[in-house]
């Protein structure tokens, strides 16, 4: 396999100015028939060029030019493209192909899930639908017939508006629908089957009436309520916060339960992963909800960033992601708690995009090259582009962010562009230059912020002294300084915010501002400062770095009590949390006792008891770091010890403060019927989190409680959080509550993930031979991407402490299950072969092991090039 580069990039030599389709779907094949009207592009650089039109897995019946027949000489076709030579200034090209969706189960073009057709361009899932220039410069108006039959597919859908629609003989229909948008042919899509349809409608800004339909199968109608809801709210955030309208009379969205990616934002037609449109309060949980309601925003936010204006090249994907997530993020932030939310982003980064920006799949948010696009989607691209945005934001203000987005919309509409022509508008509206923050783009790797500060009470001067360096990363040893937003407090002896004055300004400045680190070092000092202050870092964490800052643990604890700033006070508490689980995890490598750290418990007791405080945050601050976090900041990561360390902690919190714990237990019982409104899920949150750490004693009244939970509670938060407890505890409640579980929920394939994940990520030692047990299971099937999510990668990527046992057992069944899925499905393979990546990070009894399978798996036959990109990176 072929690396593809930026550098190569050179505009498309034909474009496509309309393009009609028909789709002839049937049970052994479909014919797909398409009419292209090409132009040479002017703008092409050099000679005339043959035509290229990609294509993968396509059984060509016949090839017209401007309607003759060409003969086999007359073209070339090879196992990806078809080219034309010598084809004239403007032409029509009429392209017949037969393809075989029933048997795809790449679950890329188009495929069948359920016995509903459905598609997947993104990336390049339409060259397996026909042949095409599939990239996503070259835009075109579509229009789509699909012809199937009526009683099996009664629902035939494509992007944009429906303009005609008919019977036809033996027992076949029609429907034909214009997208009056040009598009590229990733943001094509279809539909046929047999769906139930929940229909509404929003009146946008400017009072024109959009119907929204929701399609799922039958069994599914009732649970849409809440994706609907989310969608209006969406619709209406946009107008509000950004002035953007929906632009087509009518959205849709289809729910399937095969599905690579979470949801795509296809003009017009989203296709959705399940997951992320059904929910009912029984049978999917708070998260769920949060998450259905992101995704339902995001792919709506696409419709203008991505859609409207889209990427010049799949190097520019975070041009649309980054700045999508951003705009999810601050649309969830707005409807939920935006402390809350910025916790759980942030860990997000540190949990996948740290460890992947210190690895060999370390790449920039605008990556040089790629050999499979598809390995790309990546959390770099996602969501340290999201950080990417979240700085423009910080550094031009939330009026200044508006006005550059703006900017661009208007600039770029109807184009396809890259992420410099973004830094561009946003450095015009905000009168800035921001050419050295165009490094956040092209440089990898997390860069390390060093503070030092010192007080001189003589002067009243306080100085803090800012470095930065980034590690190497792969082709990039040597990073020149970023441009880094450090936005910071000062807080004084009783825990109040100083005003902020810096050496030269003749009056303080506010008591929260953003410094701007540019160079390797920068010194500033702060004037009029009264007494020795204790600096708060970072606020909002206001860029993707890590700090490096010398607090005493007294100072920690002294900031978790008092910041103003909600997020340092949550990131005090896990920097002194990691601490002492660090030095734990140390102990019992030494093989020390281990020992409760009293200062810590105290306040972990006092954050406890604090009962003025919200409780989502409350929970998010008595959240011990997880497993992964604390691997990352060893030289050599050491699962077992830092699973003994953090479940050492664990028990001995619920020891120390079992009356604190039941307290709140007790209080929650008082915090009023379901809602998903945000106070009832933060009541919920913390509950689950007391109960969870008072069931590490496993003492009978707590059991008593758990079961009771699990039988009675009237949402799947509550039930799932018992059923957790019980899986992970030794009594015969386990095997009870998992069997009365399964039962009640078999015919919800959702319901029954979260079962397989609740195995999967089981503390207990035979958790991989129970995983192997579930492979069989009838309700398993290795070709959704959902269960091999659900129990595979729950295993490999959610359970360190199993995954990573020294046998090398765990790897080995990874191994395996990435070589078995790579005939299936070459995206789900790769993900999970992720697992692997990391193998620089252990010890070299565990990097013998898990070499060998990145071996074994990189010198297997017809390897796909997703999996052989990840695998020989990971080597290299
Ligand atoms: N564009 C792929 C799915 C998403 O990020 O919305
Ligand atoms: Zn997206």
């Amino acid at each position: 396999p072929r690396a593809i580069y930026l550098q190569d990039y050179l505009p498309p030599a034909y474009l496509v100015d309309a393009v009609a389709l028909r789709f002839e779907l049937g049970e052994e094949s479909t014919r797909v028939s398409s009419r292209l009207h090409c132009r040479r592009n002017p703008d092409f650089p050099g000679e005339p060029q043959a035509l290229v039109l990609f294509g993968r897995q396509l059984f060509l019946t016949s090839l017209l030019l401007d309607g003759r027949q060409l003969q086999p000489g007359e073209y070339r076709v090879d196992e990806e493209s078809l080219s034309i030579p010598g084809v004239p200034e403007s032409f029509c090209l009429e392209v017949n192909t037969e393809i075989r969706p029933q048997e795809n189960t790449s679950l890329e073009g188009l495929y069948k899930s359920s016995g509903i057709f459905c598609t997947q361009c993104e990336a390049q899932g339409f060259r397996k639908i026909t042949y095409y220039p599939d990239r996503p410069d070259v835009m075109a108006s579509f229009t789509t017939t699909i012809v199937a039959e009526k009683a099996r597919y009664p629902v035939l859908l494509s992007n944009g508006n429906l303009v005609e629609q008919g019977e036809l003989d033996g027992g076949r229909h029609f429907a034909t629908w214009q997208d009056p948008f040009k598009k590229p042919s990733y943001l094509f899509a279809l539909v046929a089957g047999d769906l139930v349809r929940i229909a509404d409608s929003f009146t946008t800004a400017s009072g024109r009436e959009v119907q929204l339909h929701i399609y799922v199968e039958q069994r599914n109608r009732d649970k849409c309520d809440h994706a609907m809801r989310s969608l209006k709210k969406a619709m209406r955030w946009d107008e509000q916060t950004y002035g953007l309208e929906y632009d087509l009379d009518i959205y849709m969205i289809l729910a399937v339960d095969d599905f690579n990616m979470g949801a795509m934002e296809n003009k017009g037609l989203n296709i959705f992963n399940s997951k992320y449109v059904l929910a009912r309060p029984d049978t999917a949980t708070d998260a769920d909800y949060q998450a259905i309601e992101g995704v339902i925003g995001h792919e709506y936010f696409h419709n203008w960033t991505g859609n409207r204006v889209t990427c010049r090249d799949w190097f520019q994907l975070s041009l649309k992601e980054g700045l999508t997530v951003f705009r999810d993020q601050e649309f969830s932030a707005d409807m939920t708690s935006r402390a809350v939310k910025r916790i759980d982003d942030v860990r997000v980064l540190r949990n996948a995009q740290f460890p992947e920006d210190a690895g060999p799949m370390a790449h920039p948010v605008r990556p040089d090259s790629y050999v499979e696009i598809n390995n790309f989607y990546t959390t770099t691209v996602y969501n340290k582009g999201a950080e990417v945005i979240r700085m423009y934001h910080t550094l031009l203000g939330a009026e200044g962010f508006r006005k550059g987005l703006q900017l661009y919309l208007e600039r770029h509409d109807g184009q396809a562009v890259t992420t410099d022509d973004f830094l561009a508008a946003m450095a015009e509206a905000g009168g800035r230059d921001l050419g050295q923050f165009a490094l956040w783009y092209s440089q990898a790797g997390t860069p390390v912020v060093q503070a030092q500060g010192s007080y001189d009470a003589a002067g009243r001067v306080y100085t803090l002294k800012l470095s930065q360096s980034c590690p190497p990363t792969p082709g990039q040893q040597e990073k020149r300084p970023f441009h880094i937003p450090v936005a910071l407090g000062l807080l004084d002896l009783d825990g109040n915010d100083l005003p902020l004055q810096l050496e030269g300004e003749t009056a303080p400045l506010g008591t929260s501002r953003v410094l701007e680190l540019r160079a390797a070092e920068q010194t500033y000092r702060f004037v009029n400062v009264p007494s020795p202050p204790v600096p708060s870092l970072l606020r909002g964490f206001s860029a993707p770095v890590q700090l490096q800052a010398d607090y005493t643990e007294a100072e920690l604890a002294f900031l978790m009590a008092h910041d103003s700033d909600p997020f340092n006070r949550w990131e005090a508490g896990q920097q002194l949390a990691s601490r002492v689980l660090l030095k734990l995890a140390a102990d019992h490598q030494a093989g020390r006792p281990l020992q409760l750290d009293e200062a810590f418990a105290a306040a972990f007791g006092k954050t406890l008891c604090d009962s003025d405080a919200d409780p989502a945050l409350l929970a998010q601050a008595l959240a011990l770091p997880t497993e992964t976090y604390l691997a990352e900041q060893m030289a050599v990561a050491d699962p077992e010890a830092i699973h003994a360390a953090r479940e050492f902690v664990r028990r001995a919190l619920a020891e120390k403060f079992r009356h604190e714990f039941a307290a709140v237990l007790e209080a929650s019982a008082r915090s009023g019927p379901y809602s998903i409104e945000p106070a009832a899920v933060g009541w919920r949150s913390l509950k689950n989190l007391c109960l969870a750490y008072l069931m590490t004693l496993e003492e009978p009244s707590t059991v008593d409680h758990c079961c009771r939970q699990f039988q009675n509670g009237d949402n799947m938060t509550d039930v799932i959080a018992a059923l957790a407890c019980l899986v992970n505890s030794a009594g015969p409640e386990r095997q009870q509550a998992l069997g009365a579980f399964y039962e009640k929920w078999r015919e919800d394939p959702l319901v029954v993930d979260k079962w397989f994940t609740l195995q999967a990520t089981s503390k207990r030692p035979d958790t991989l031979e129970q995983v192997r047990l579930l492979m069989e299971h009838p309700a398993f099937n290795i070709r959704n991407p959902n269960k091999v999510r659900a129990l595979v990668g729950a295993f490999c990527h959610g359970n360190p402490a199993r995954f990573h046992d020294r046998s090398g057992a765990g790897y080995a069944f990874l191994g395996d299950r990435v070589l078995e899925l790579d005939r299936l499905n070459p995206q789900v393979a790769a993900r999970l072969l992720g697992a692997l990546t990391r193998w620089r990070k252990y010890d070299g009894a565990r990097q013998e092991l898990m070499k060998s399978q990145l071996q074994r798996i990189l010198a297997a036959e017809g390897l796909s090039r997703d999996v052989y990109e990840v695998a020989s990176k990971s080597l290299a």
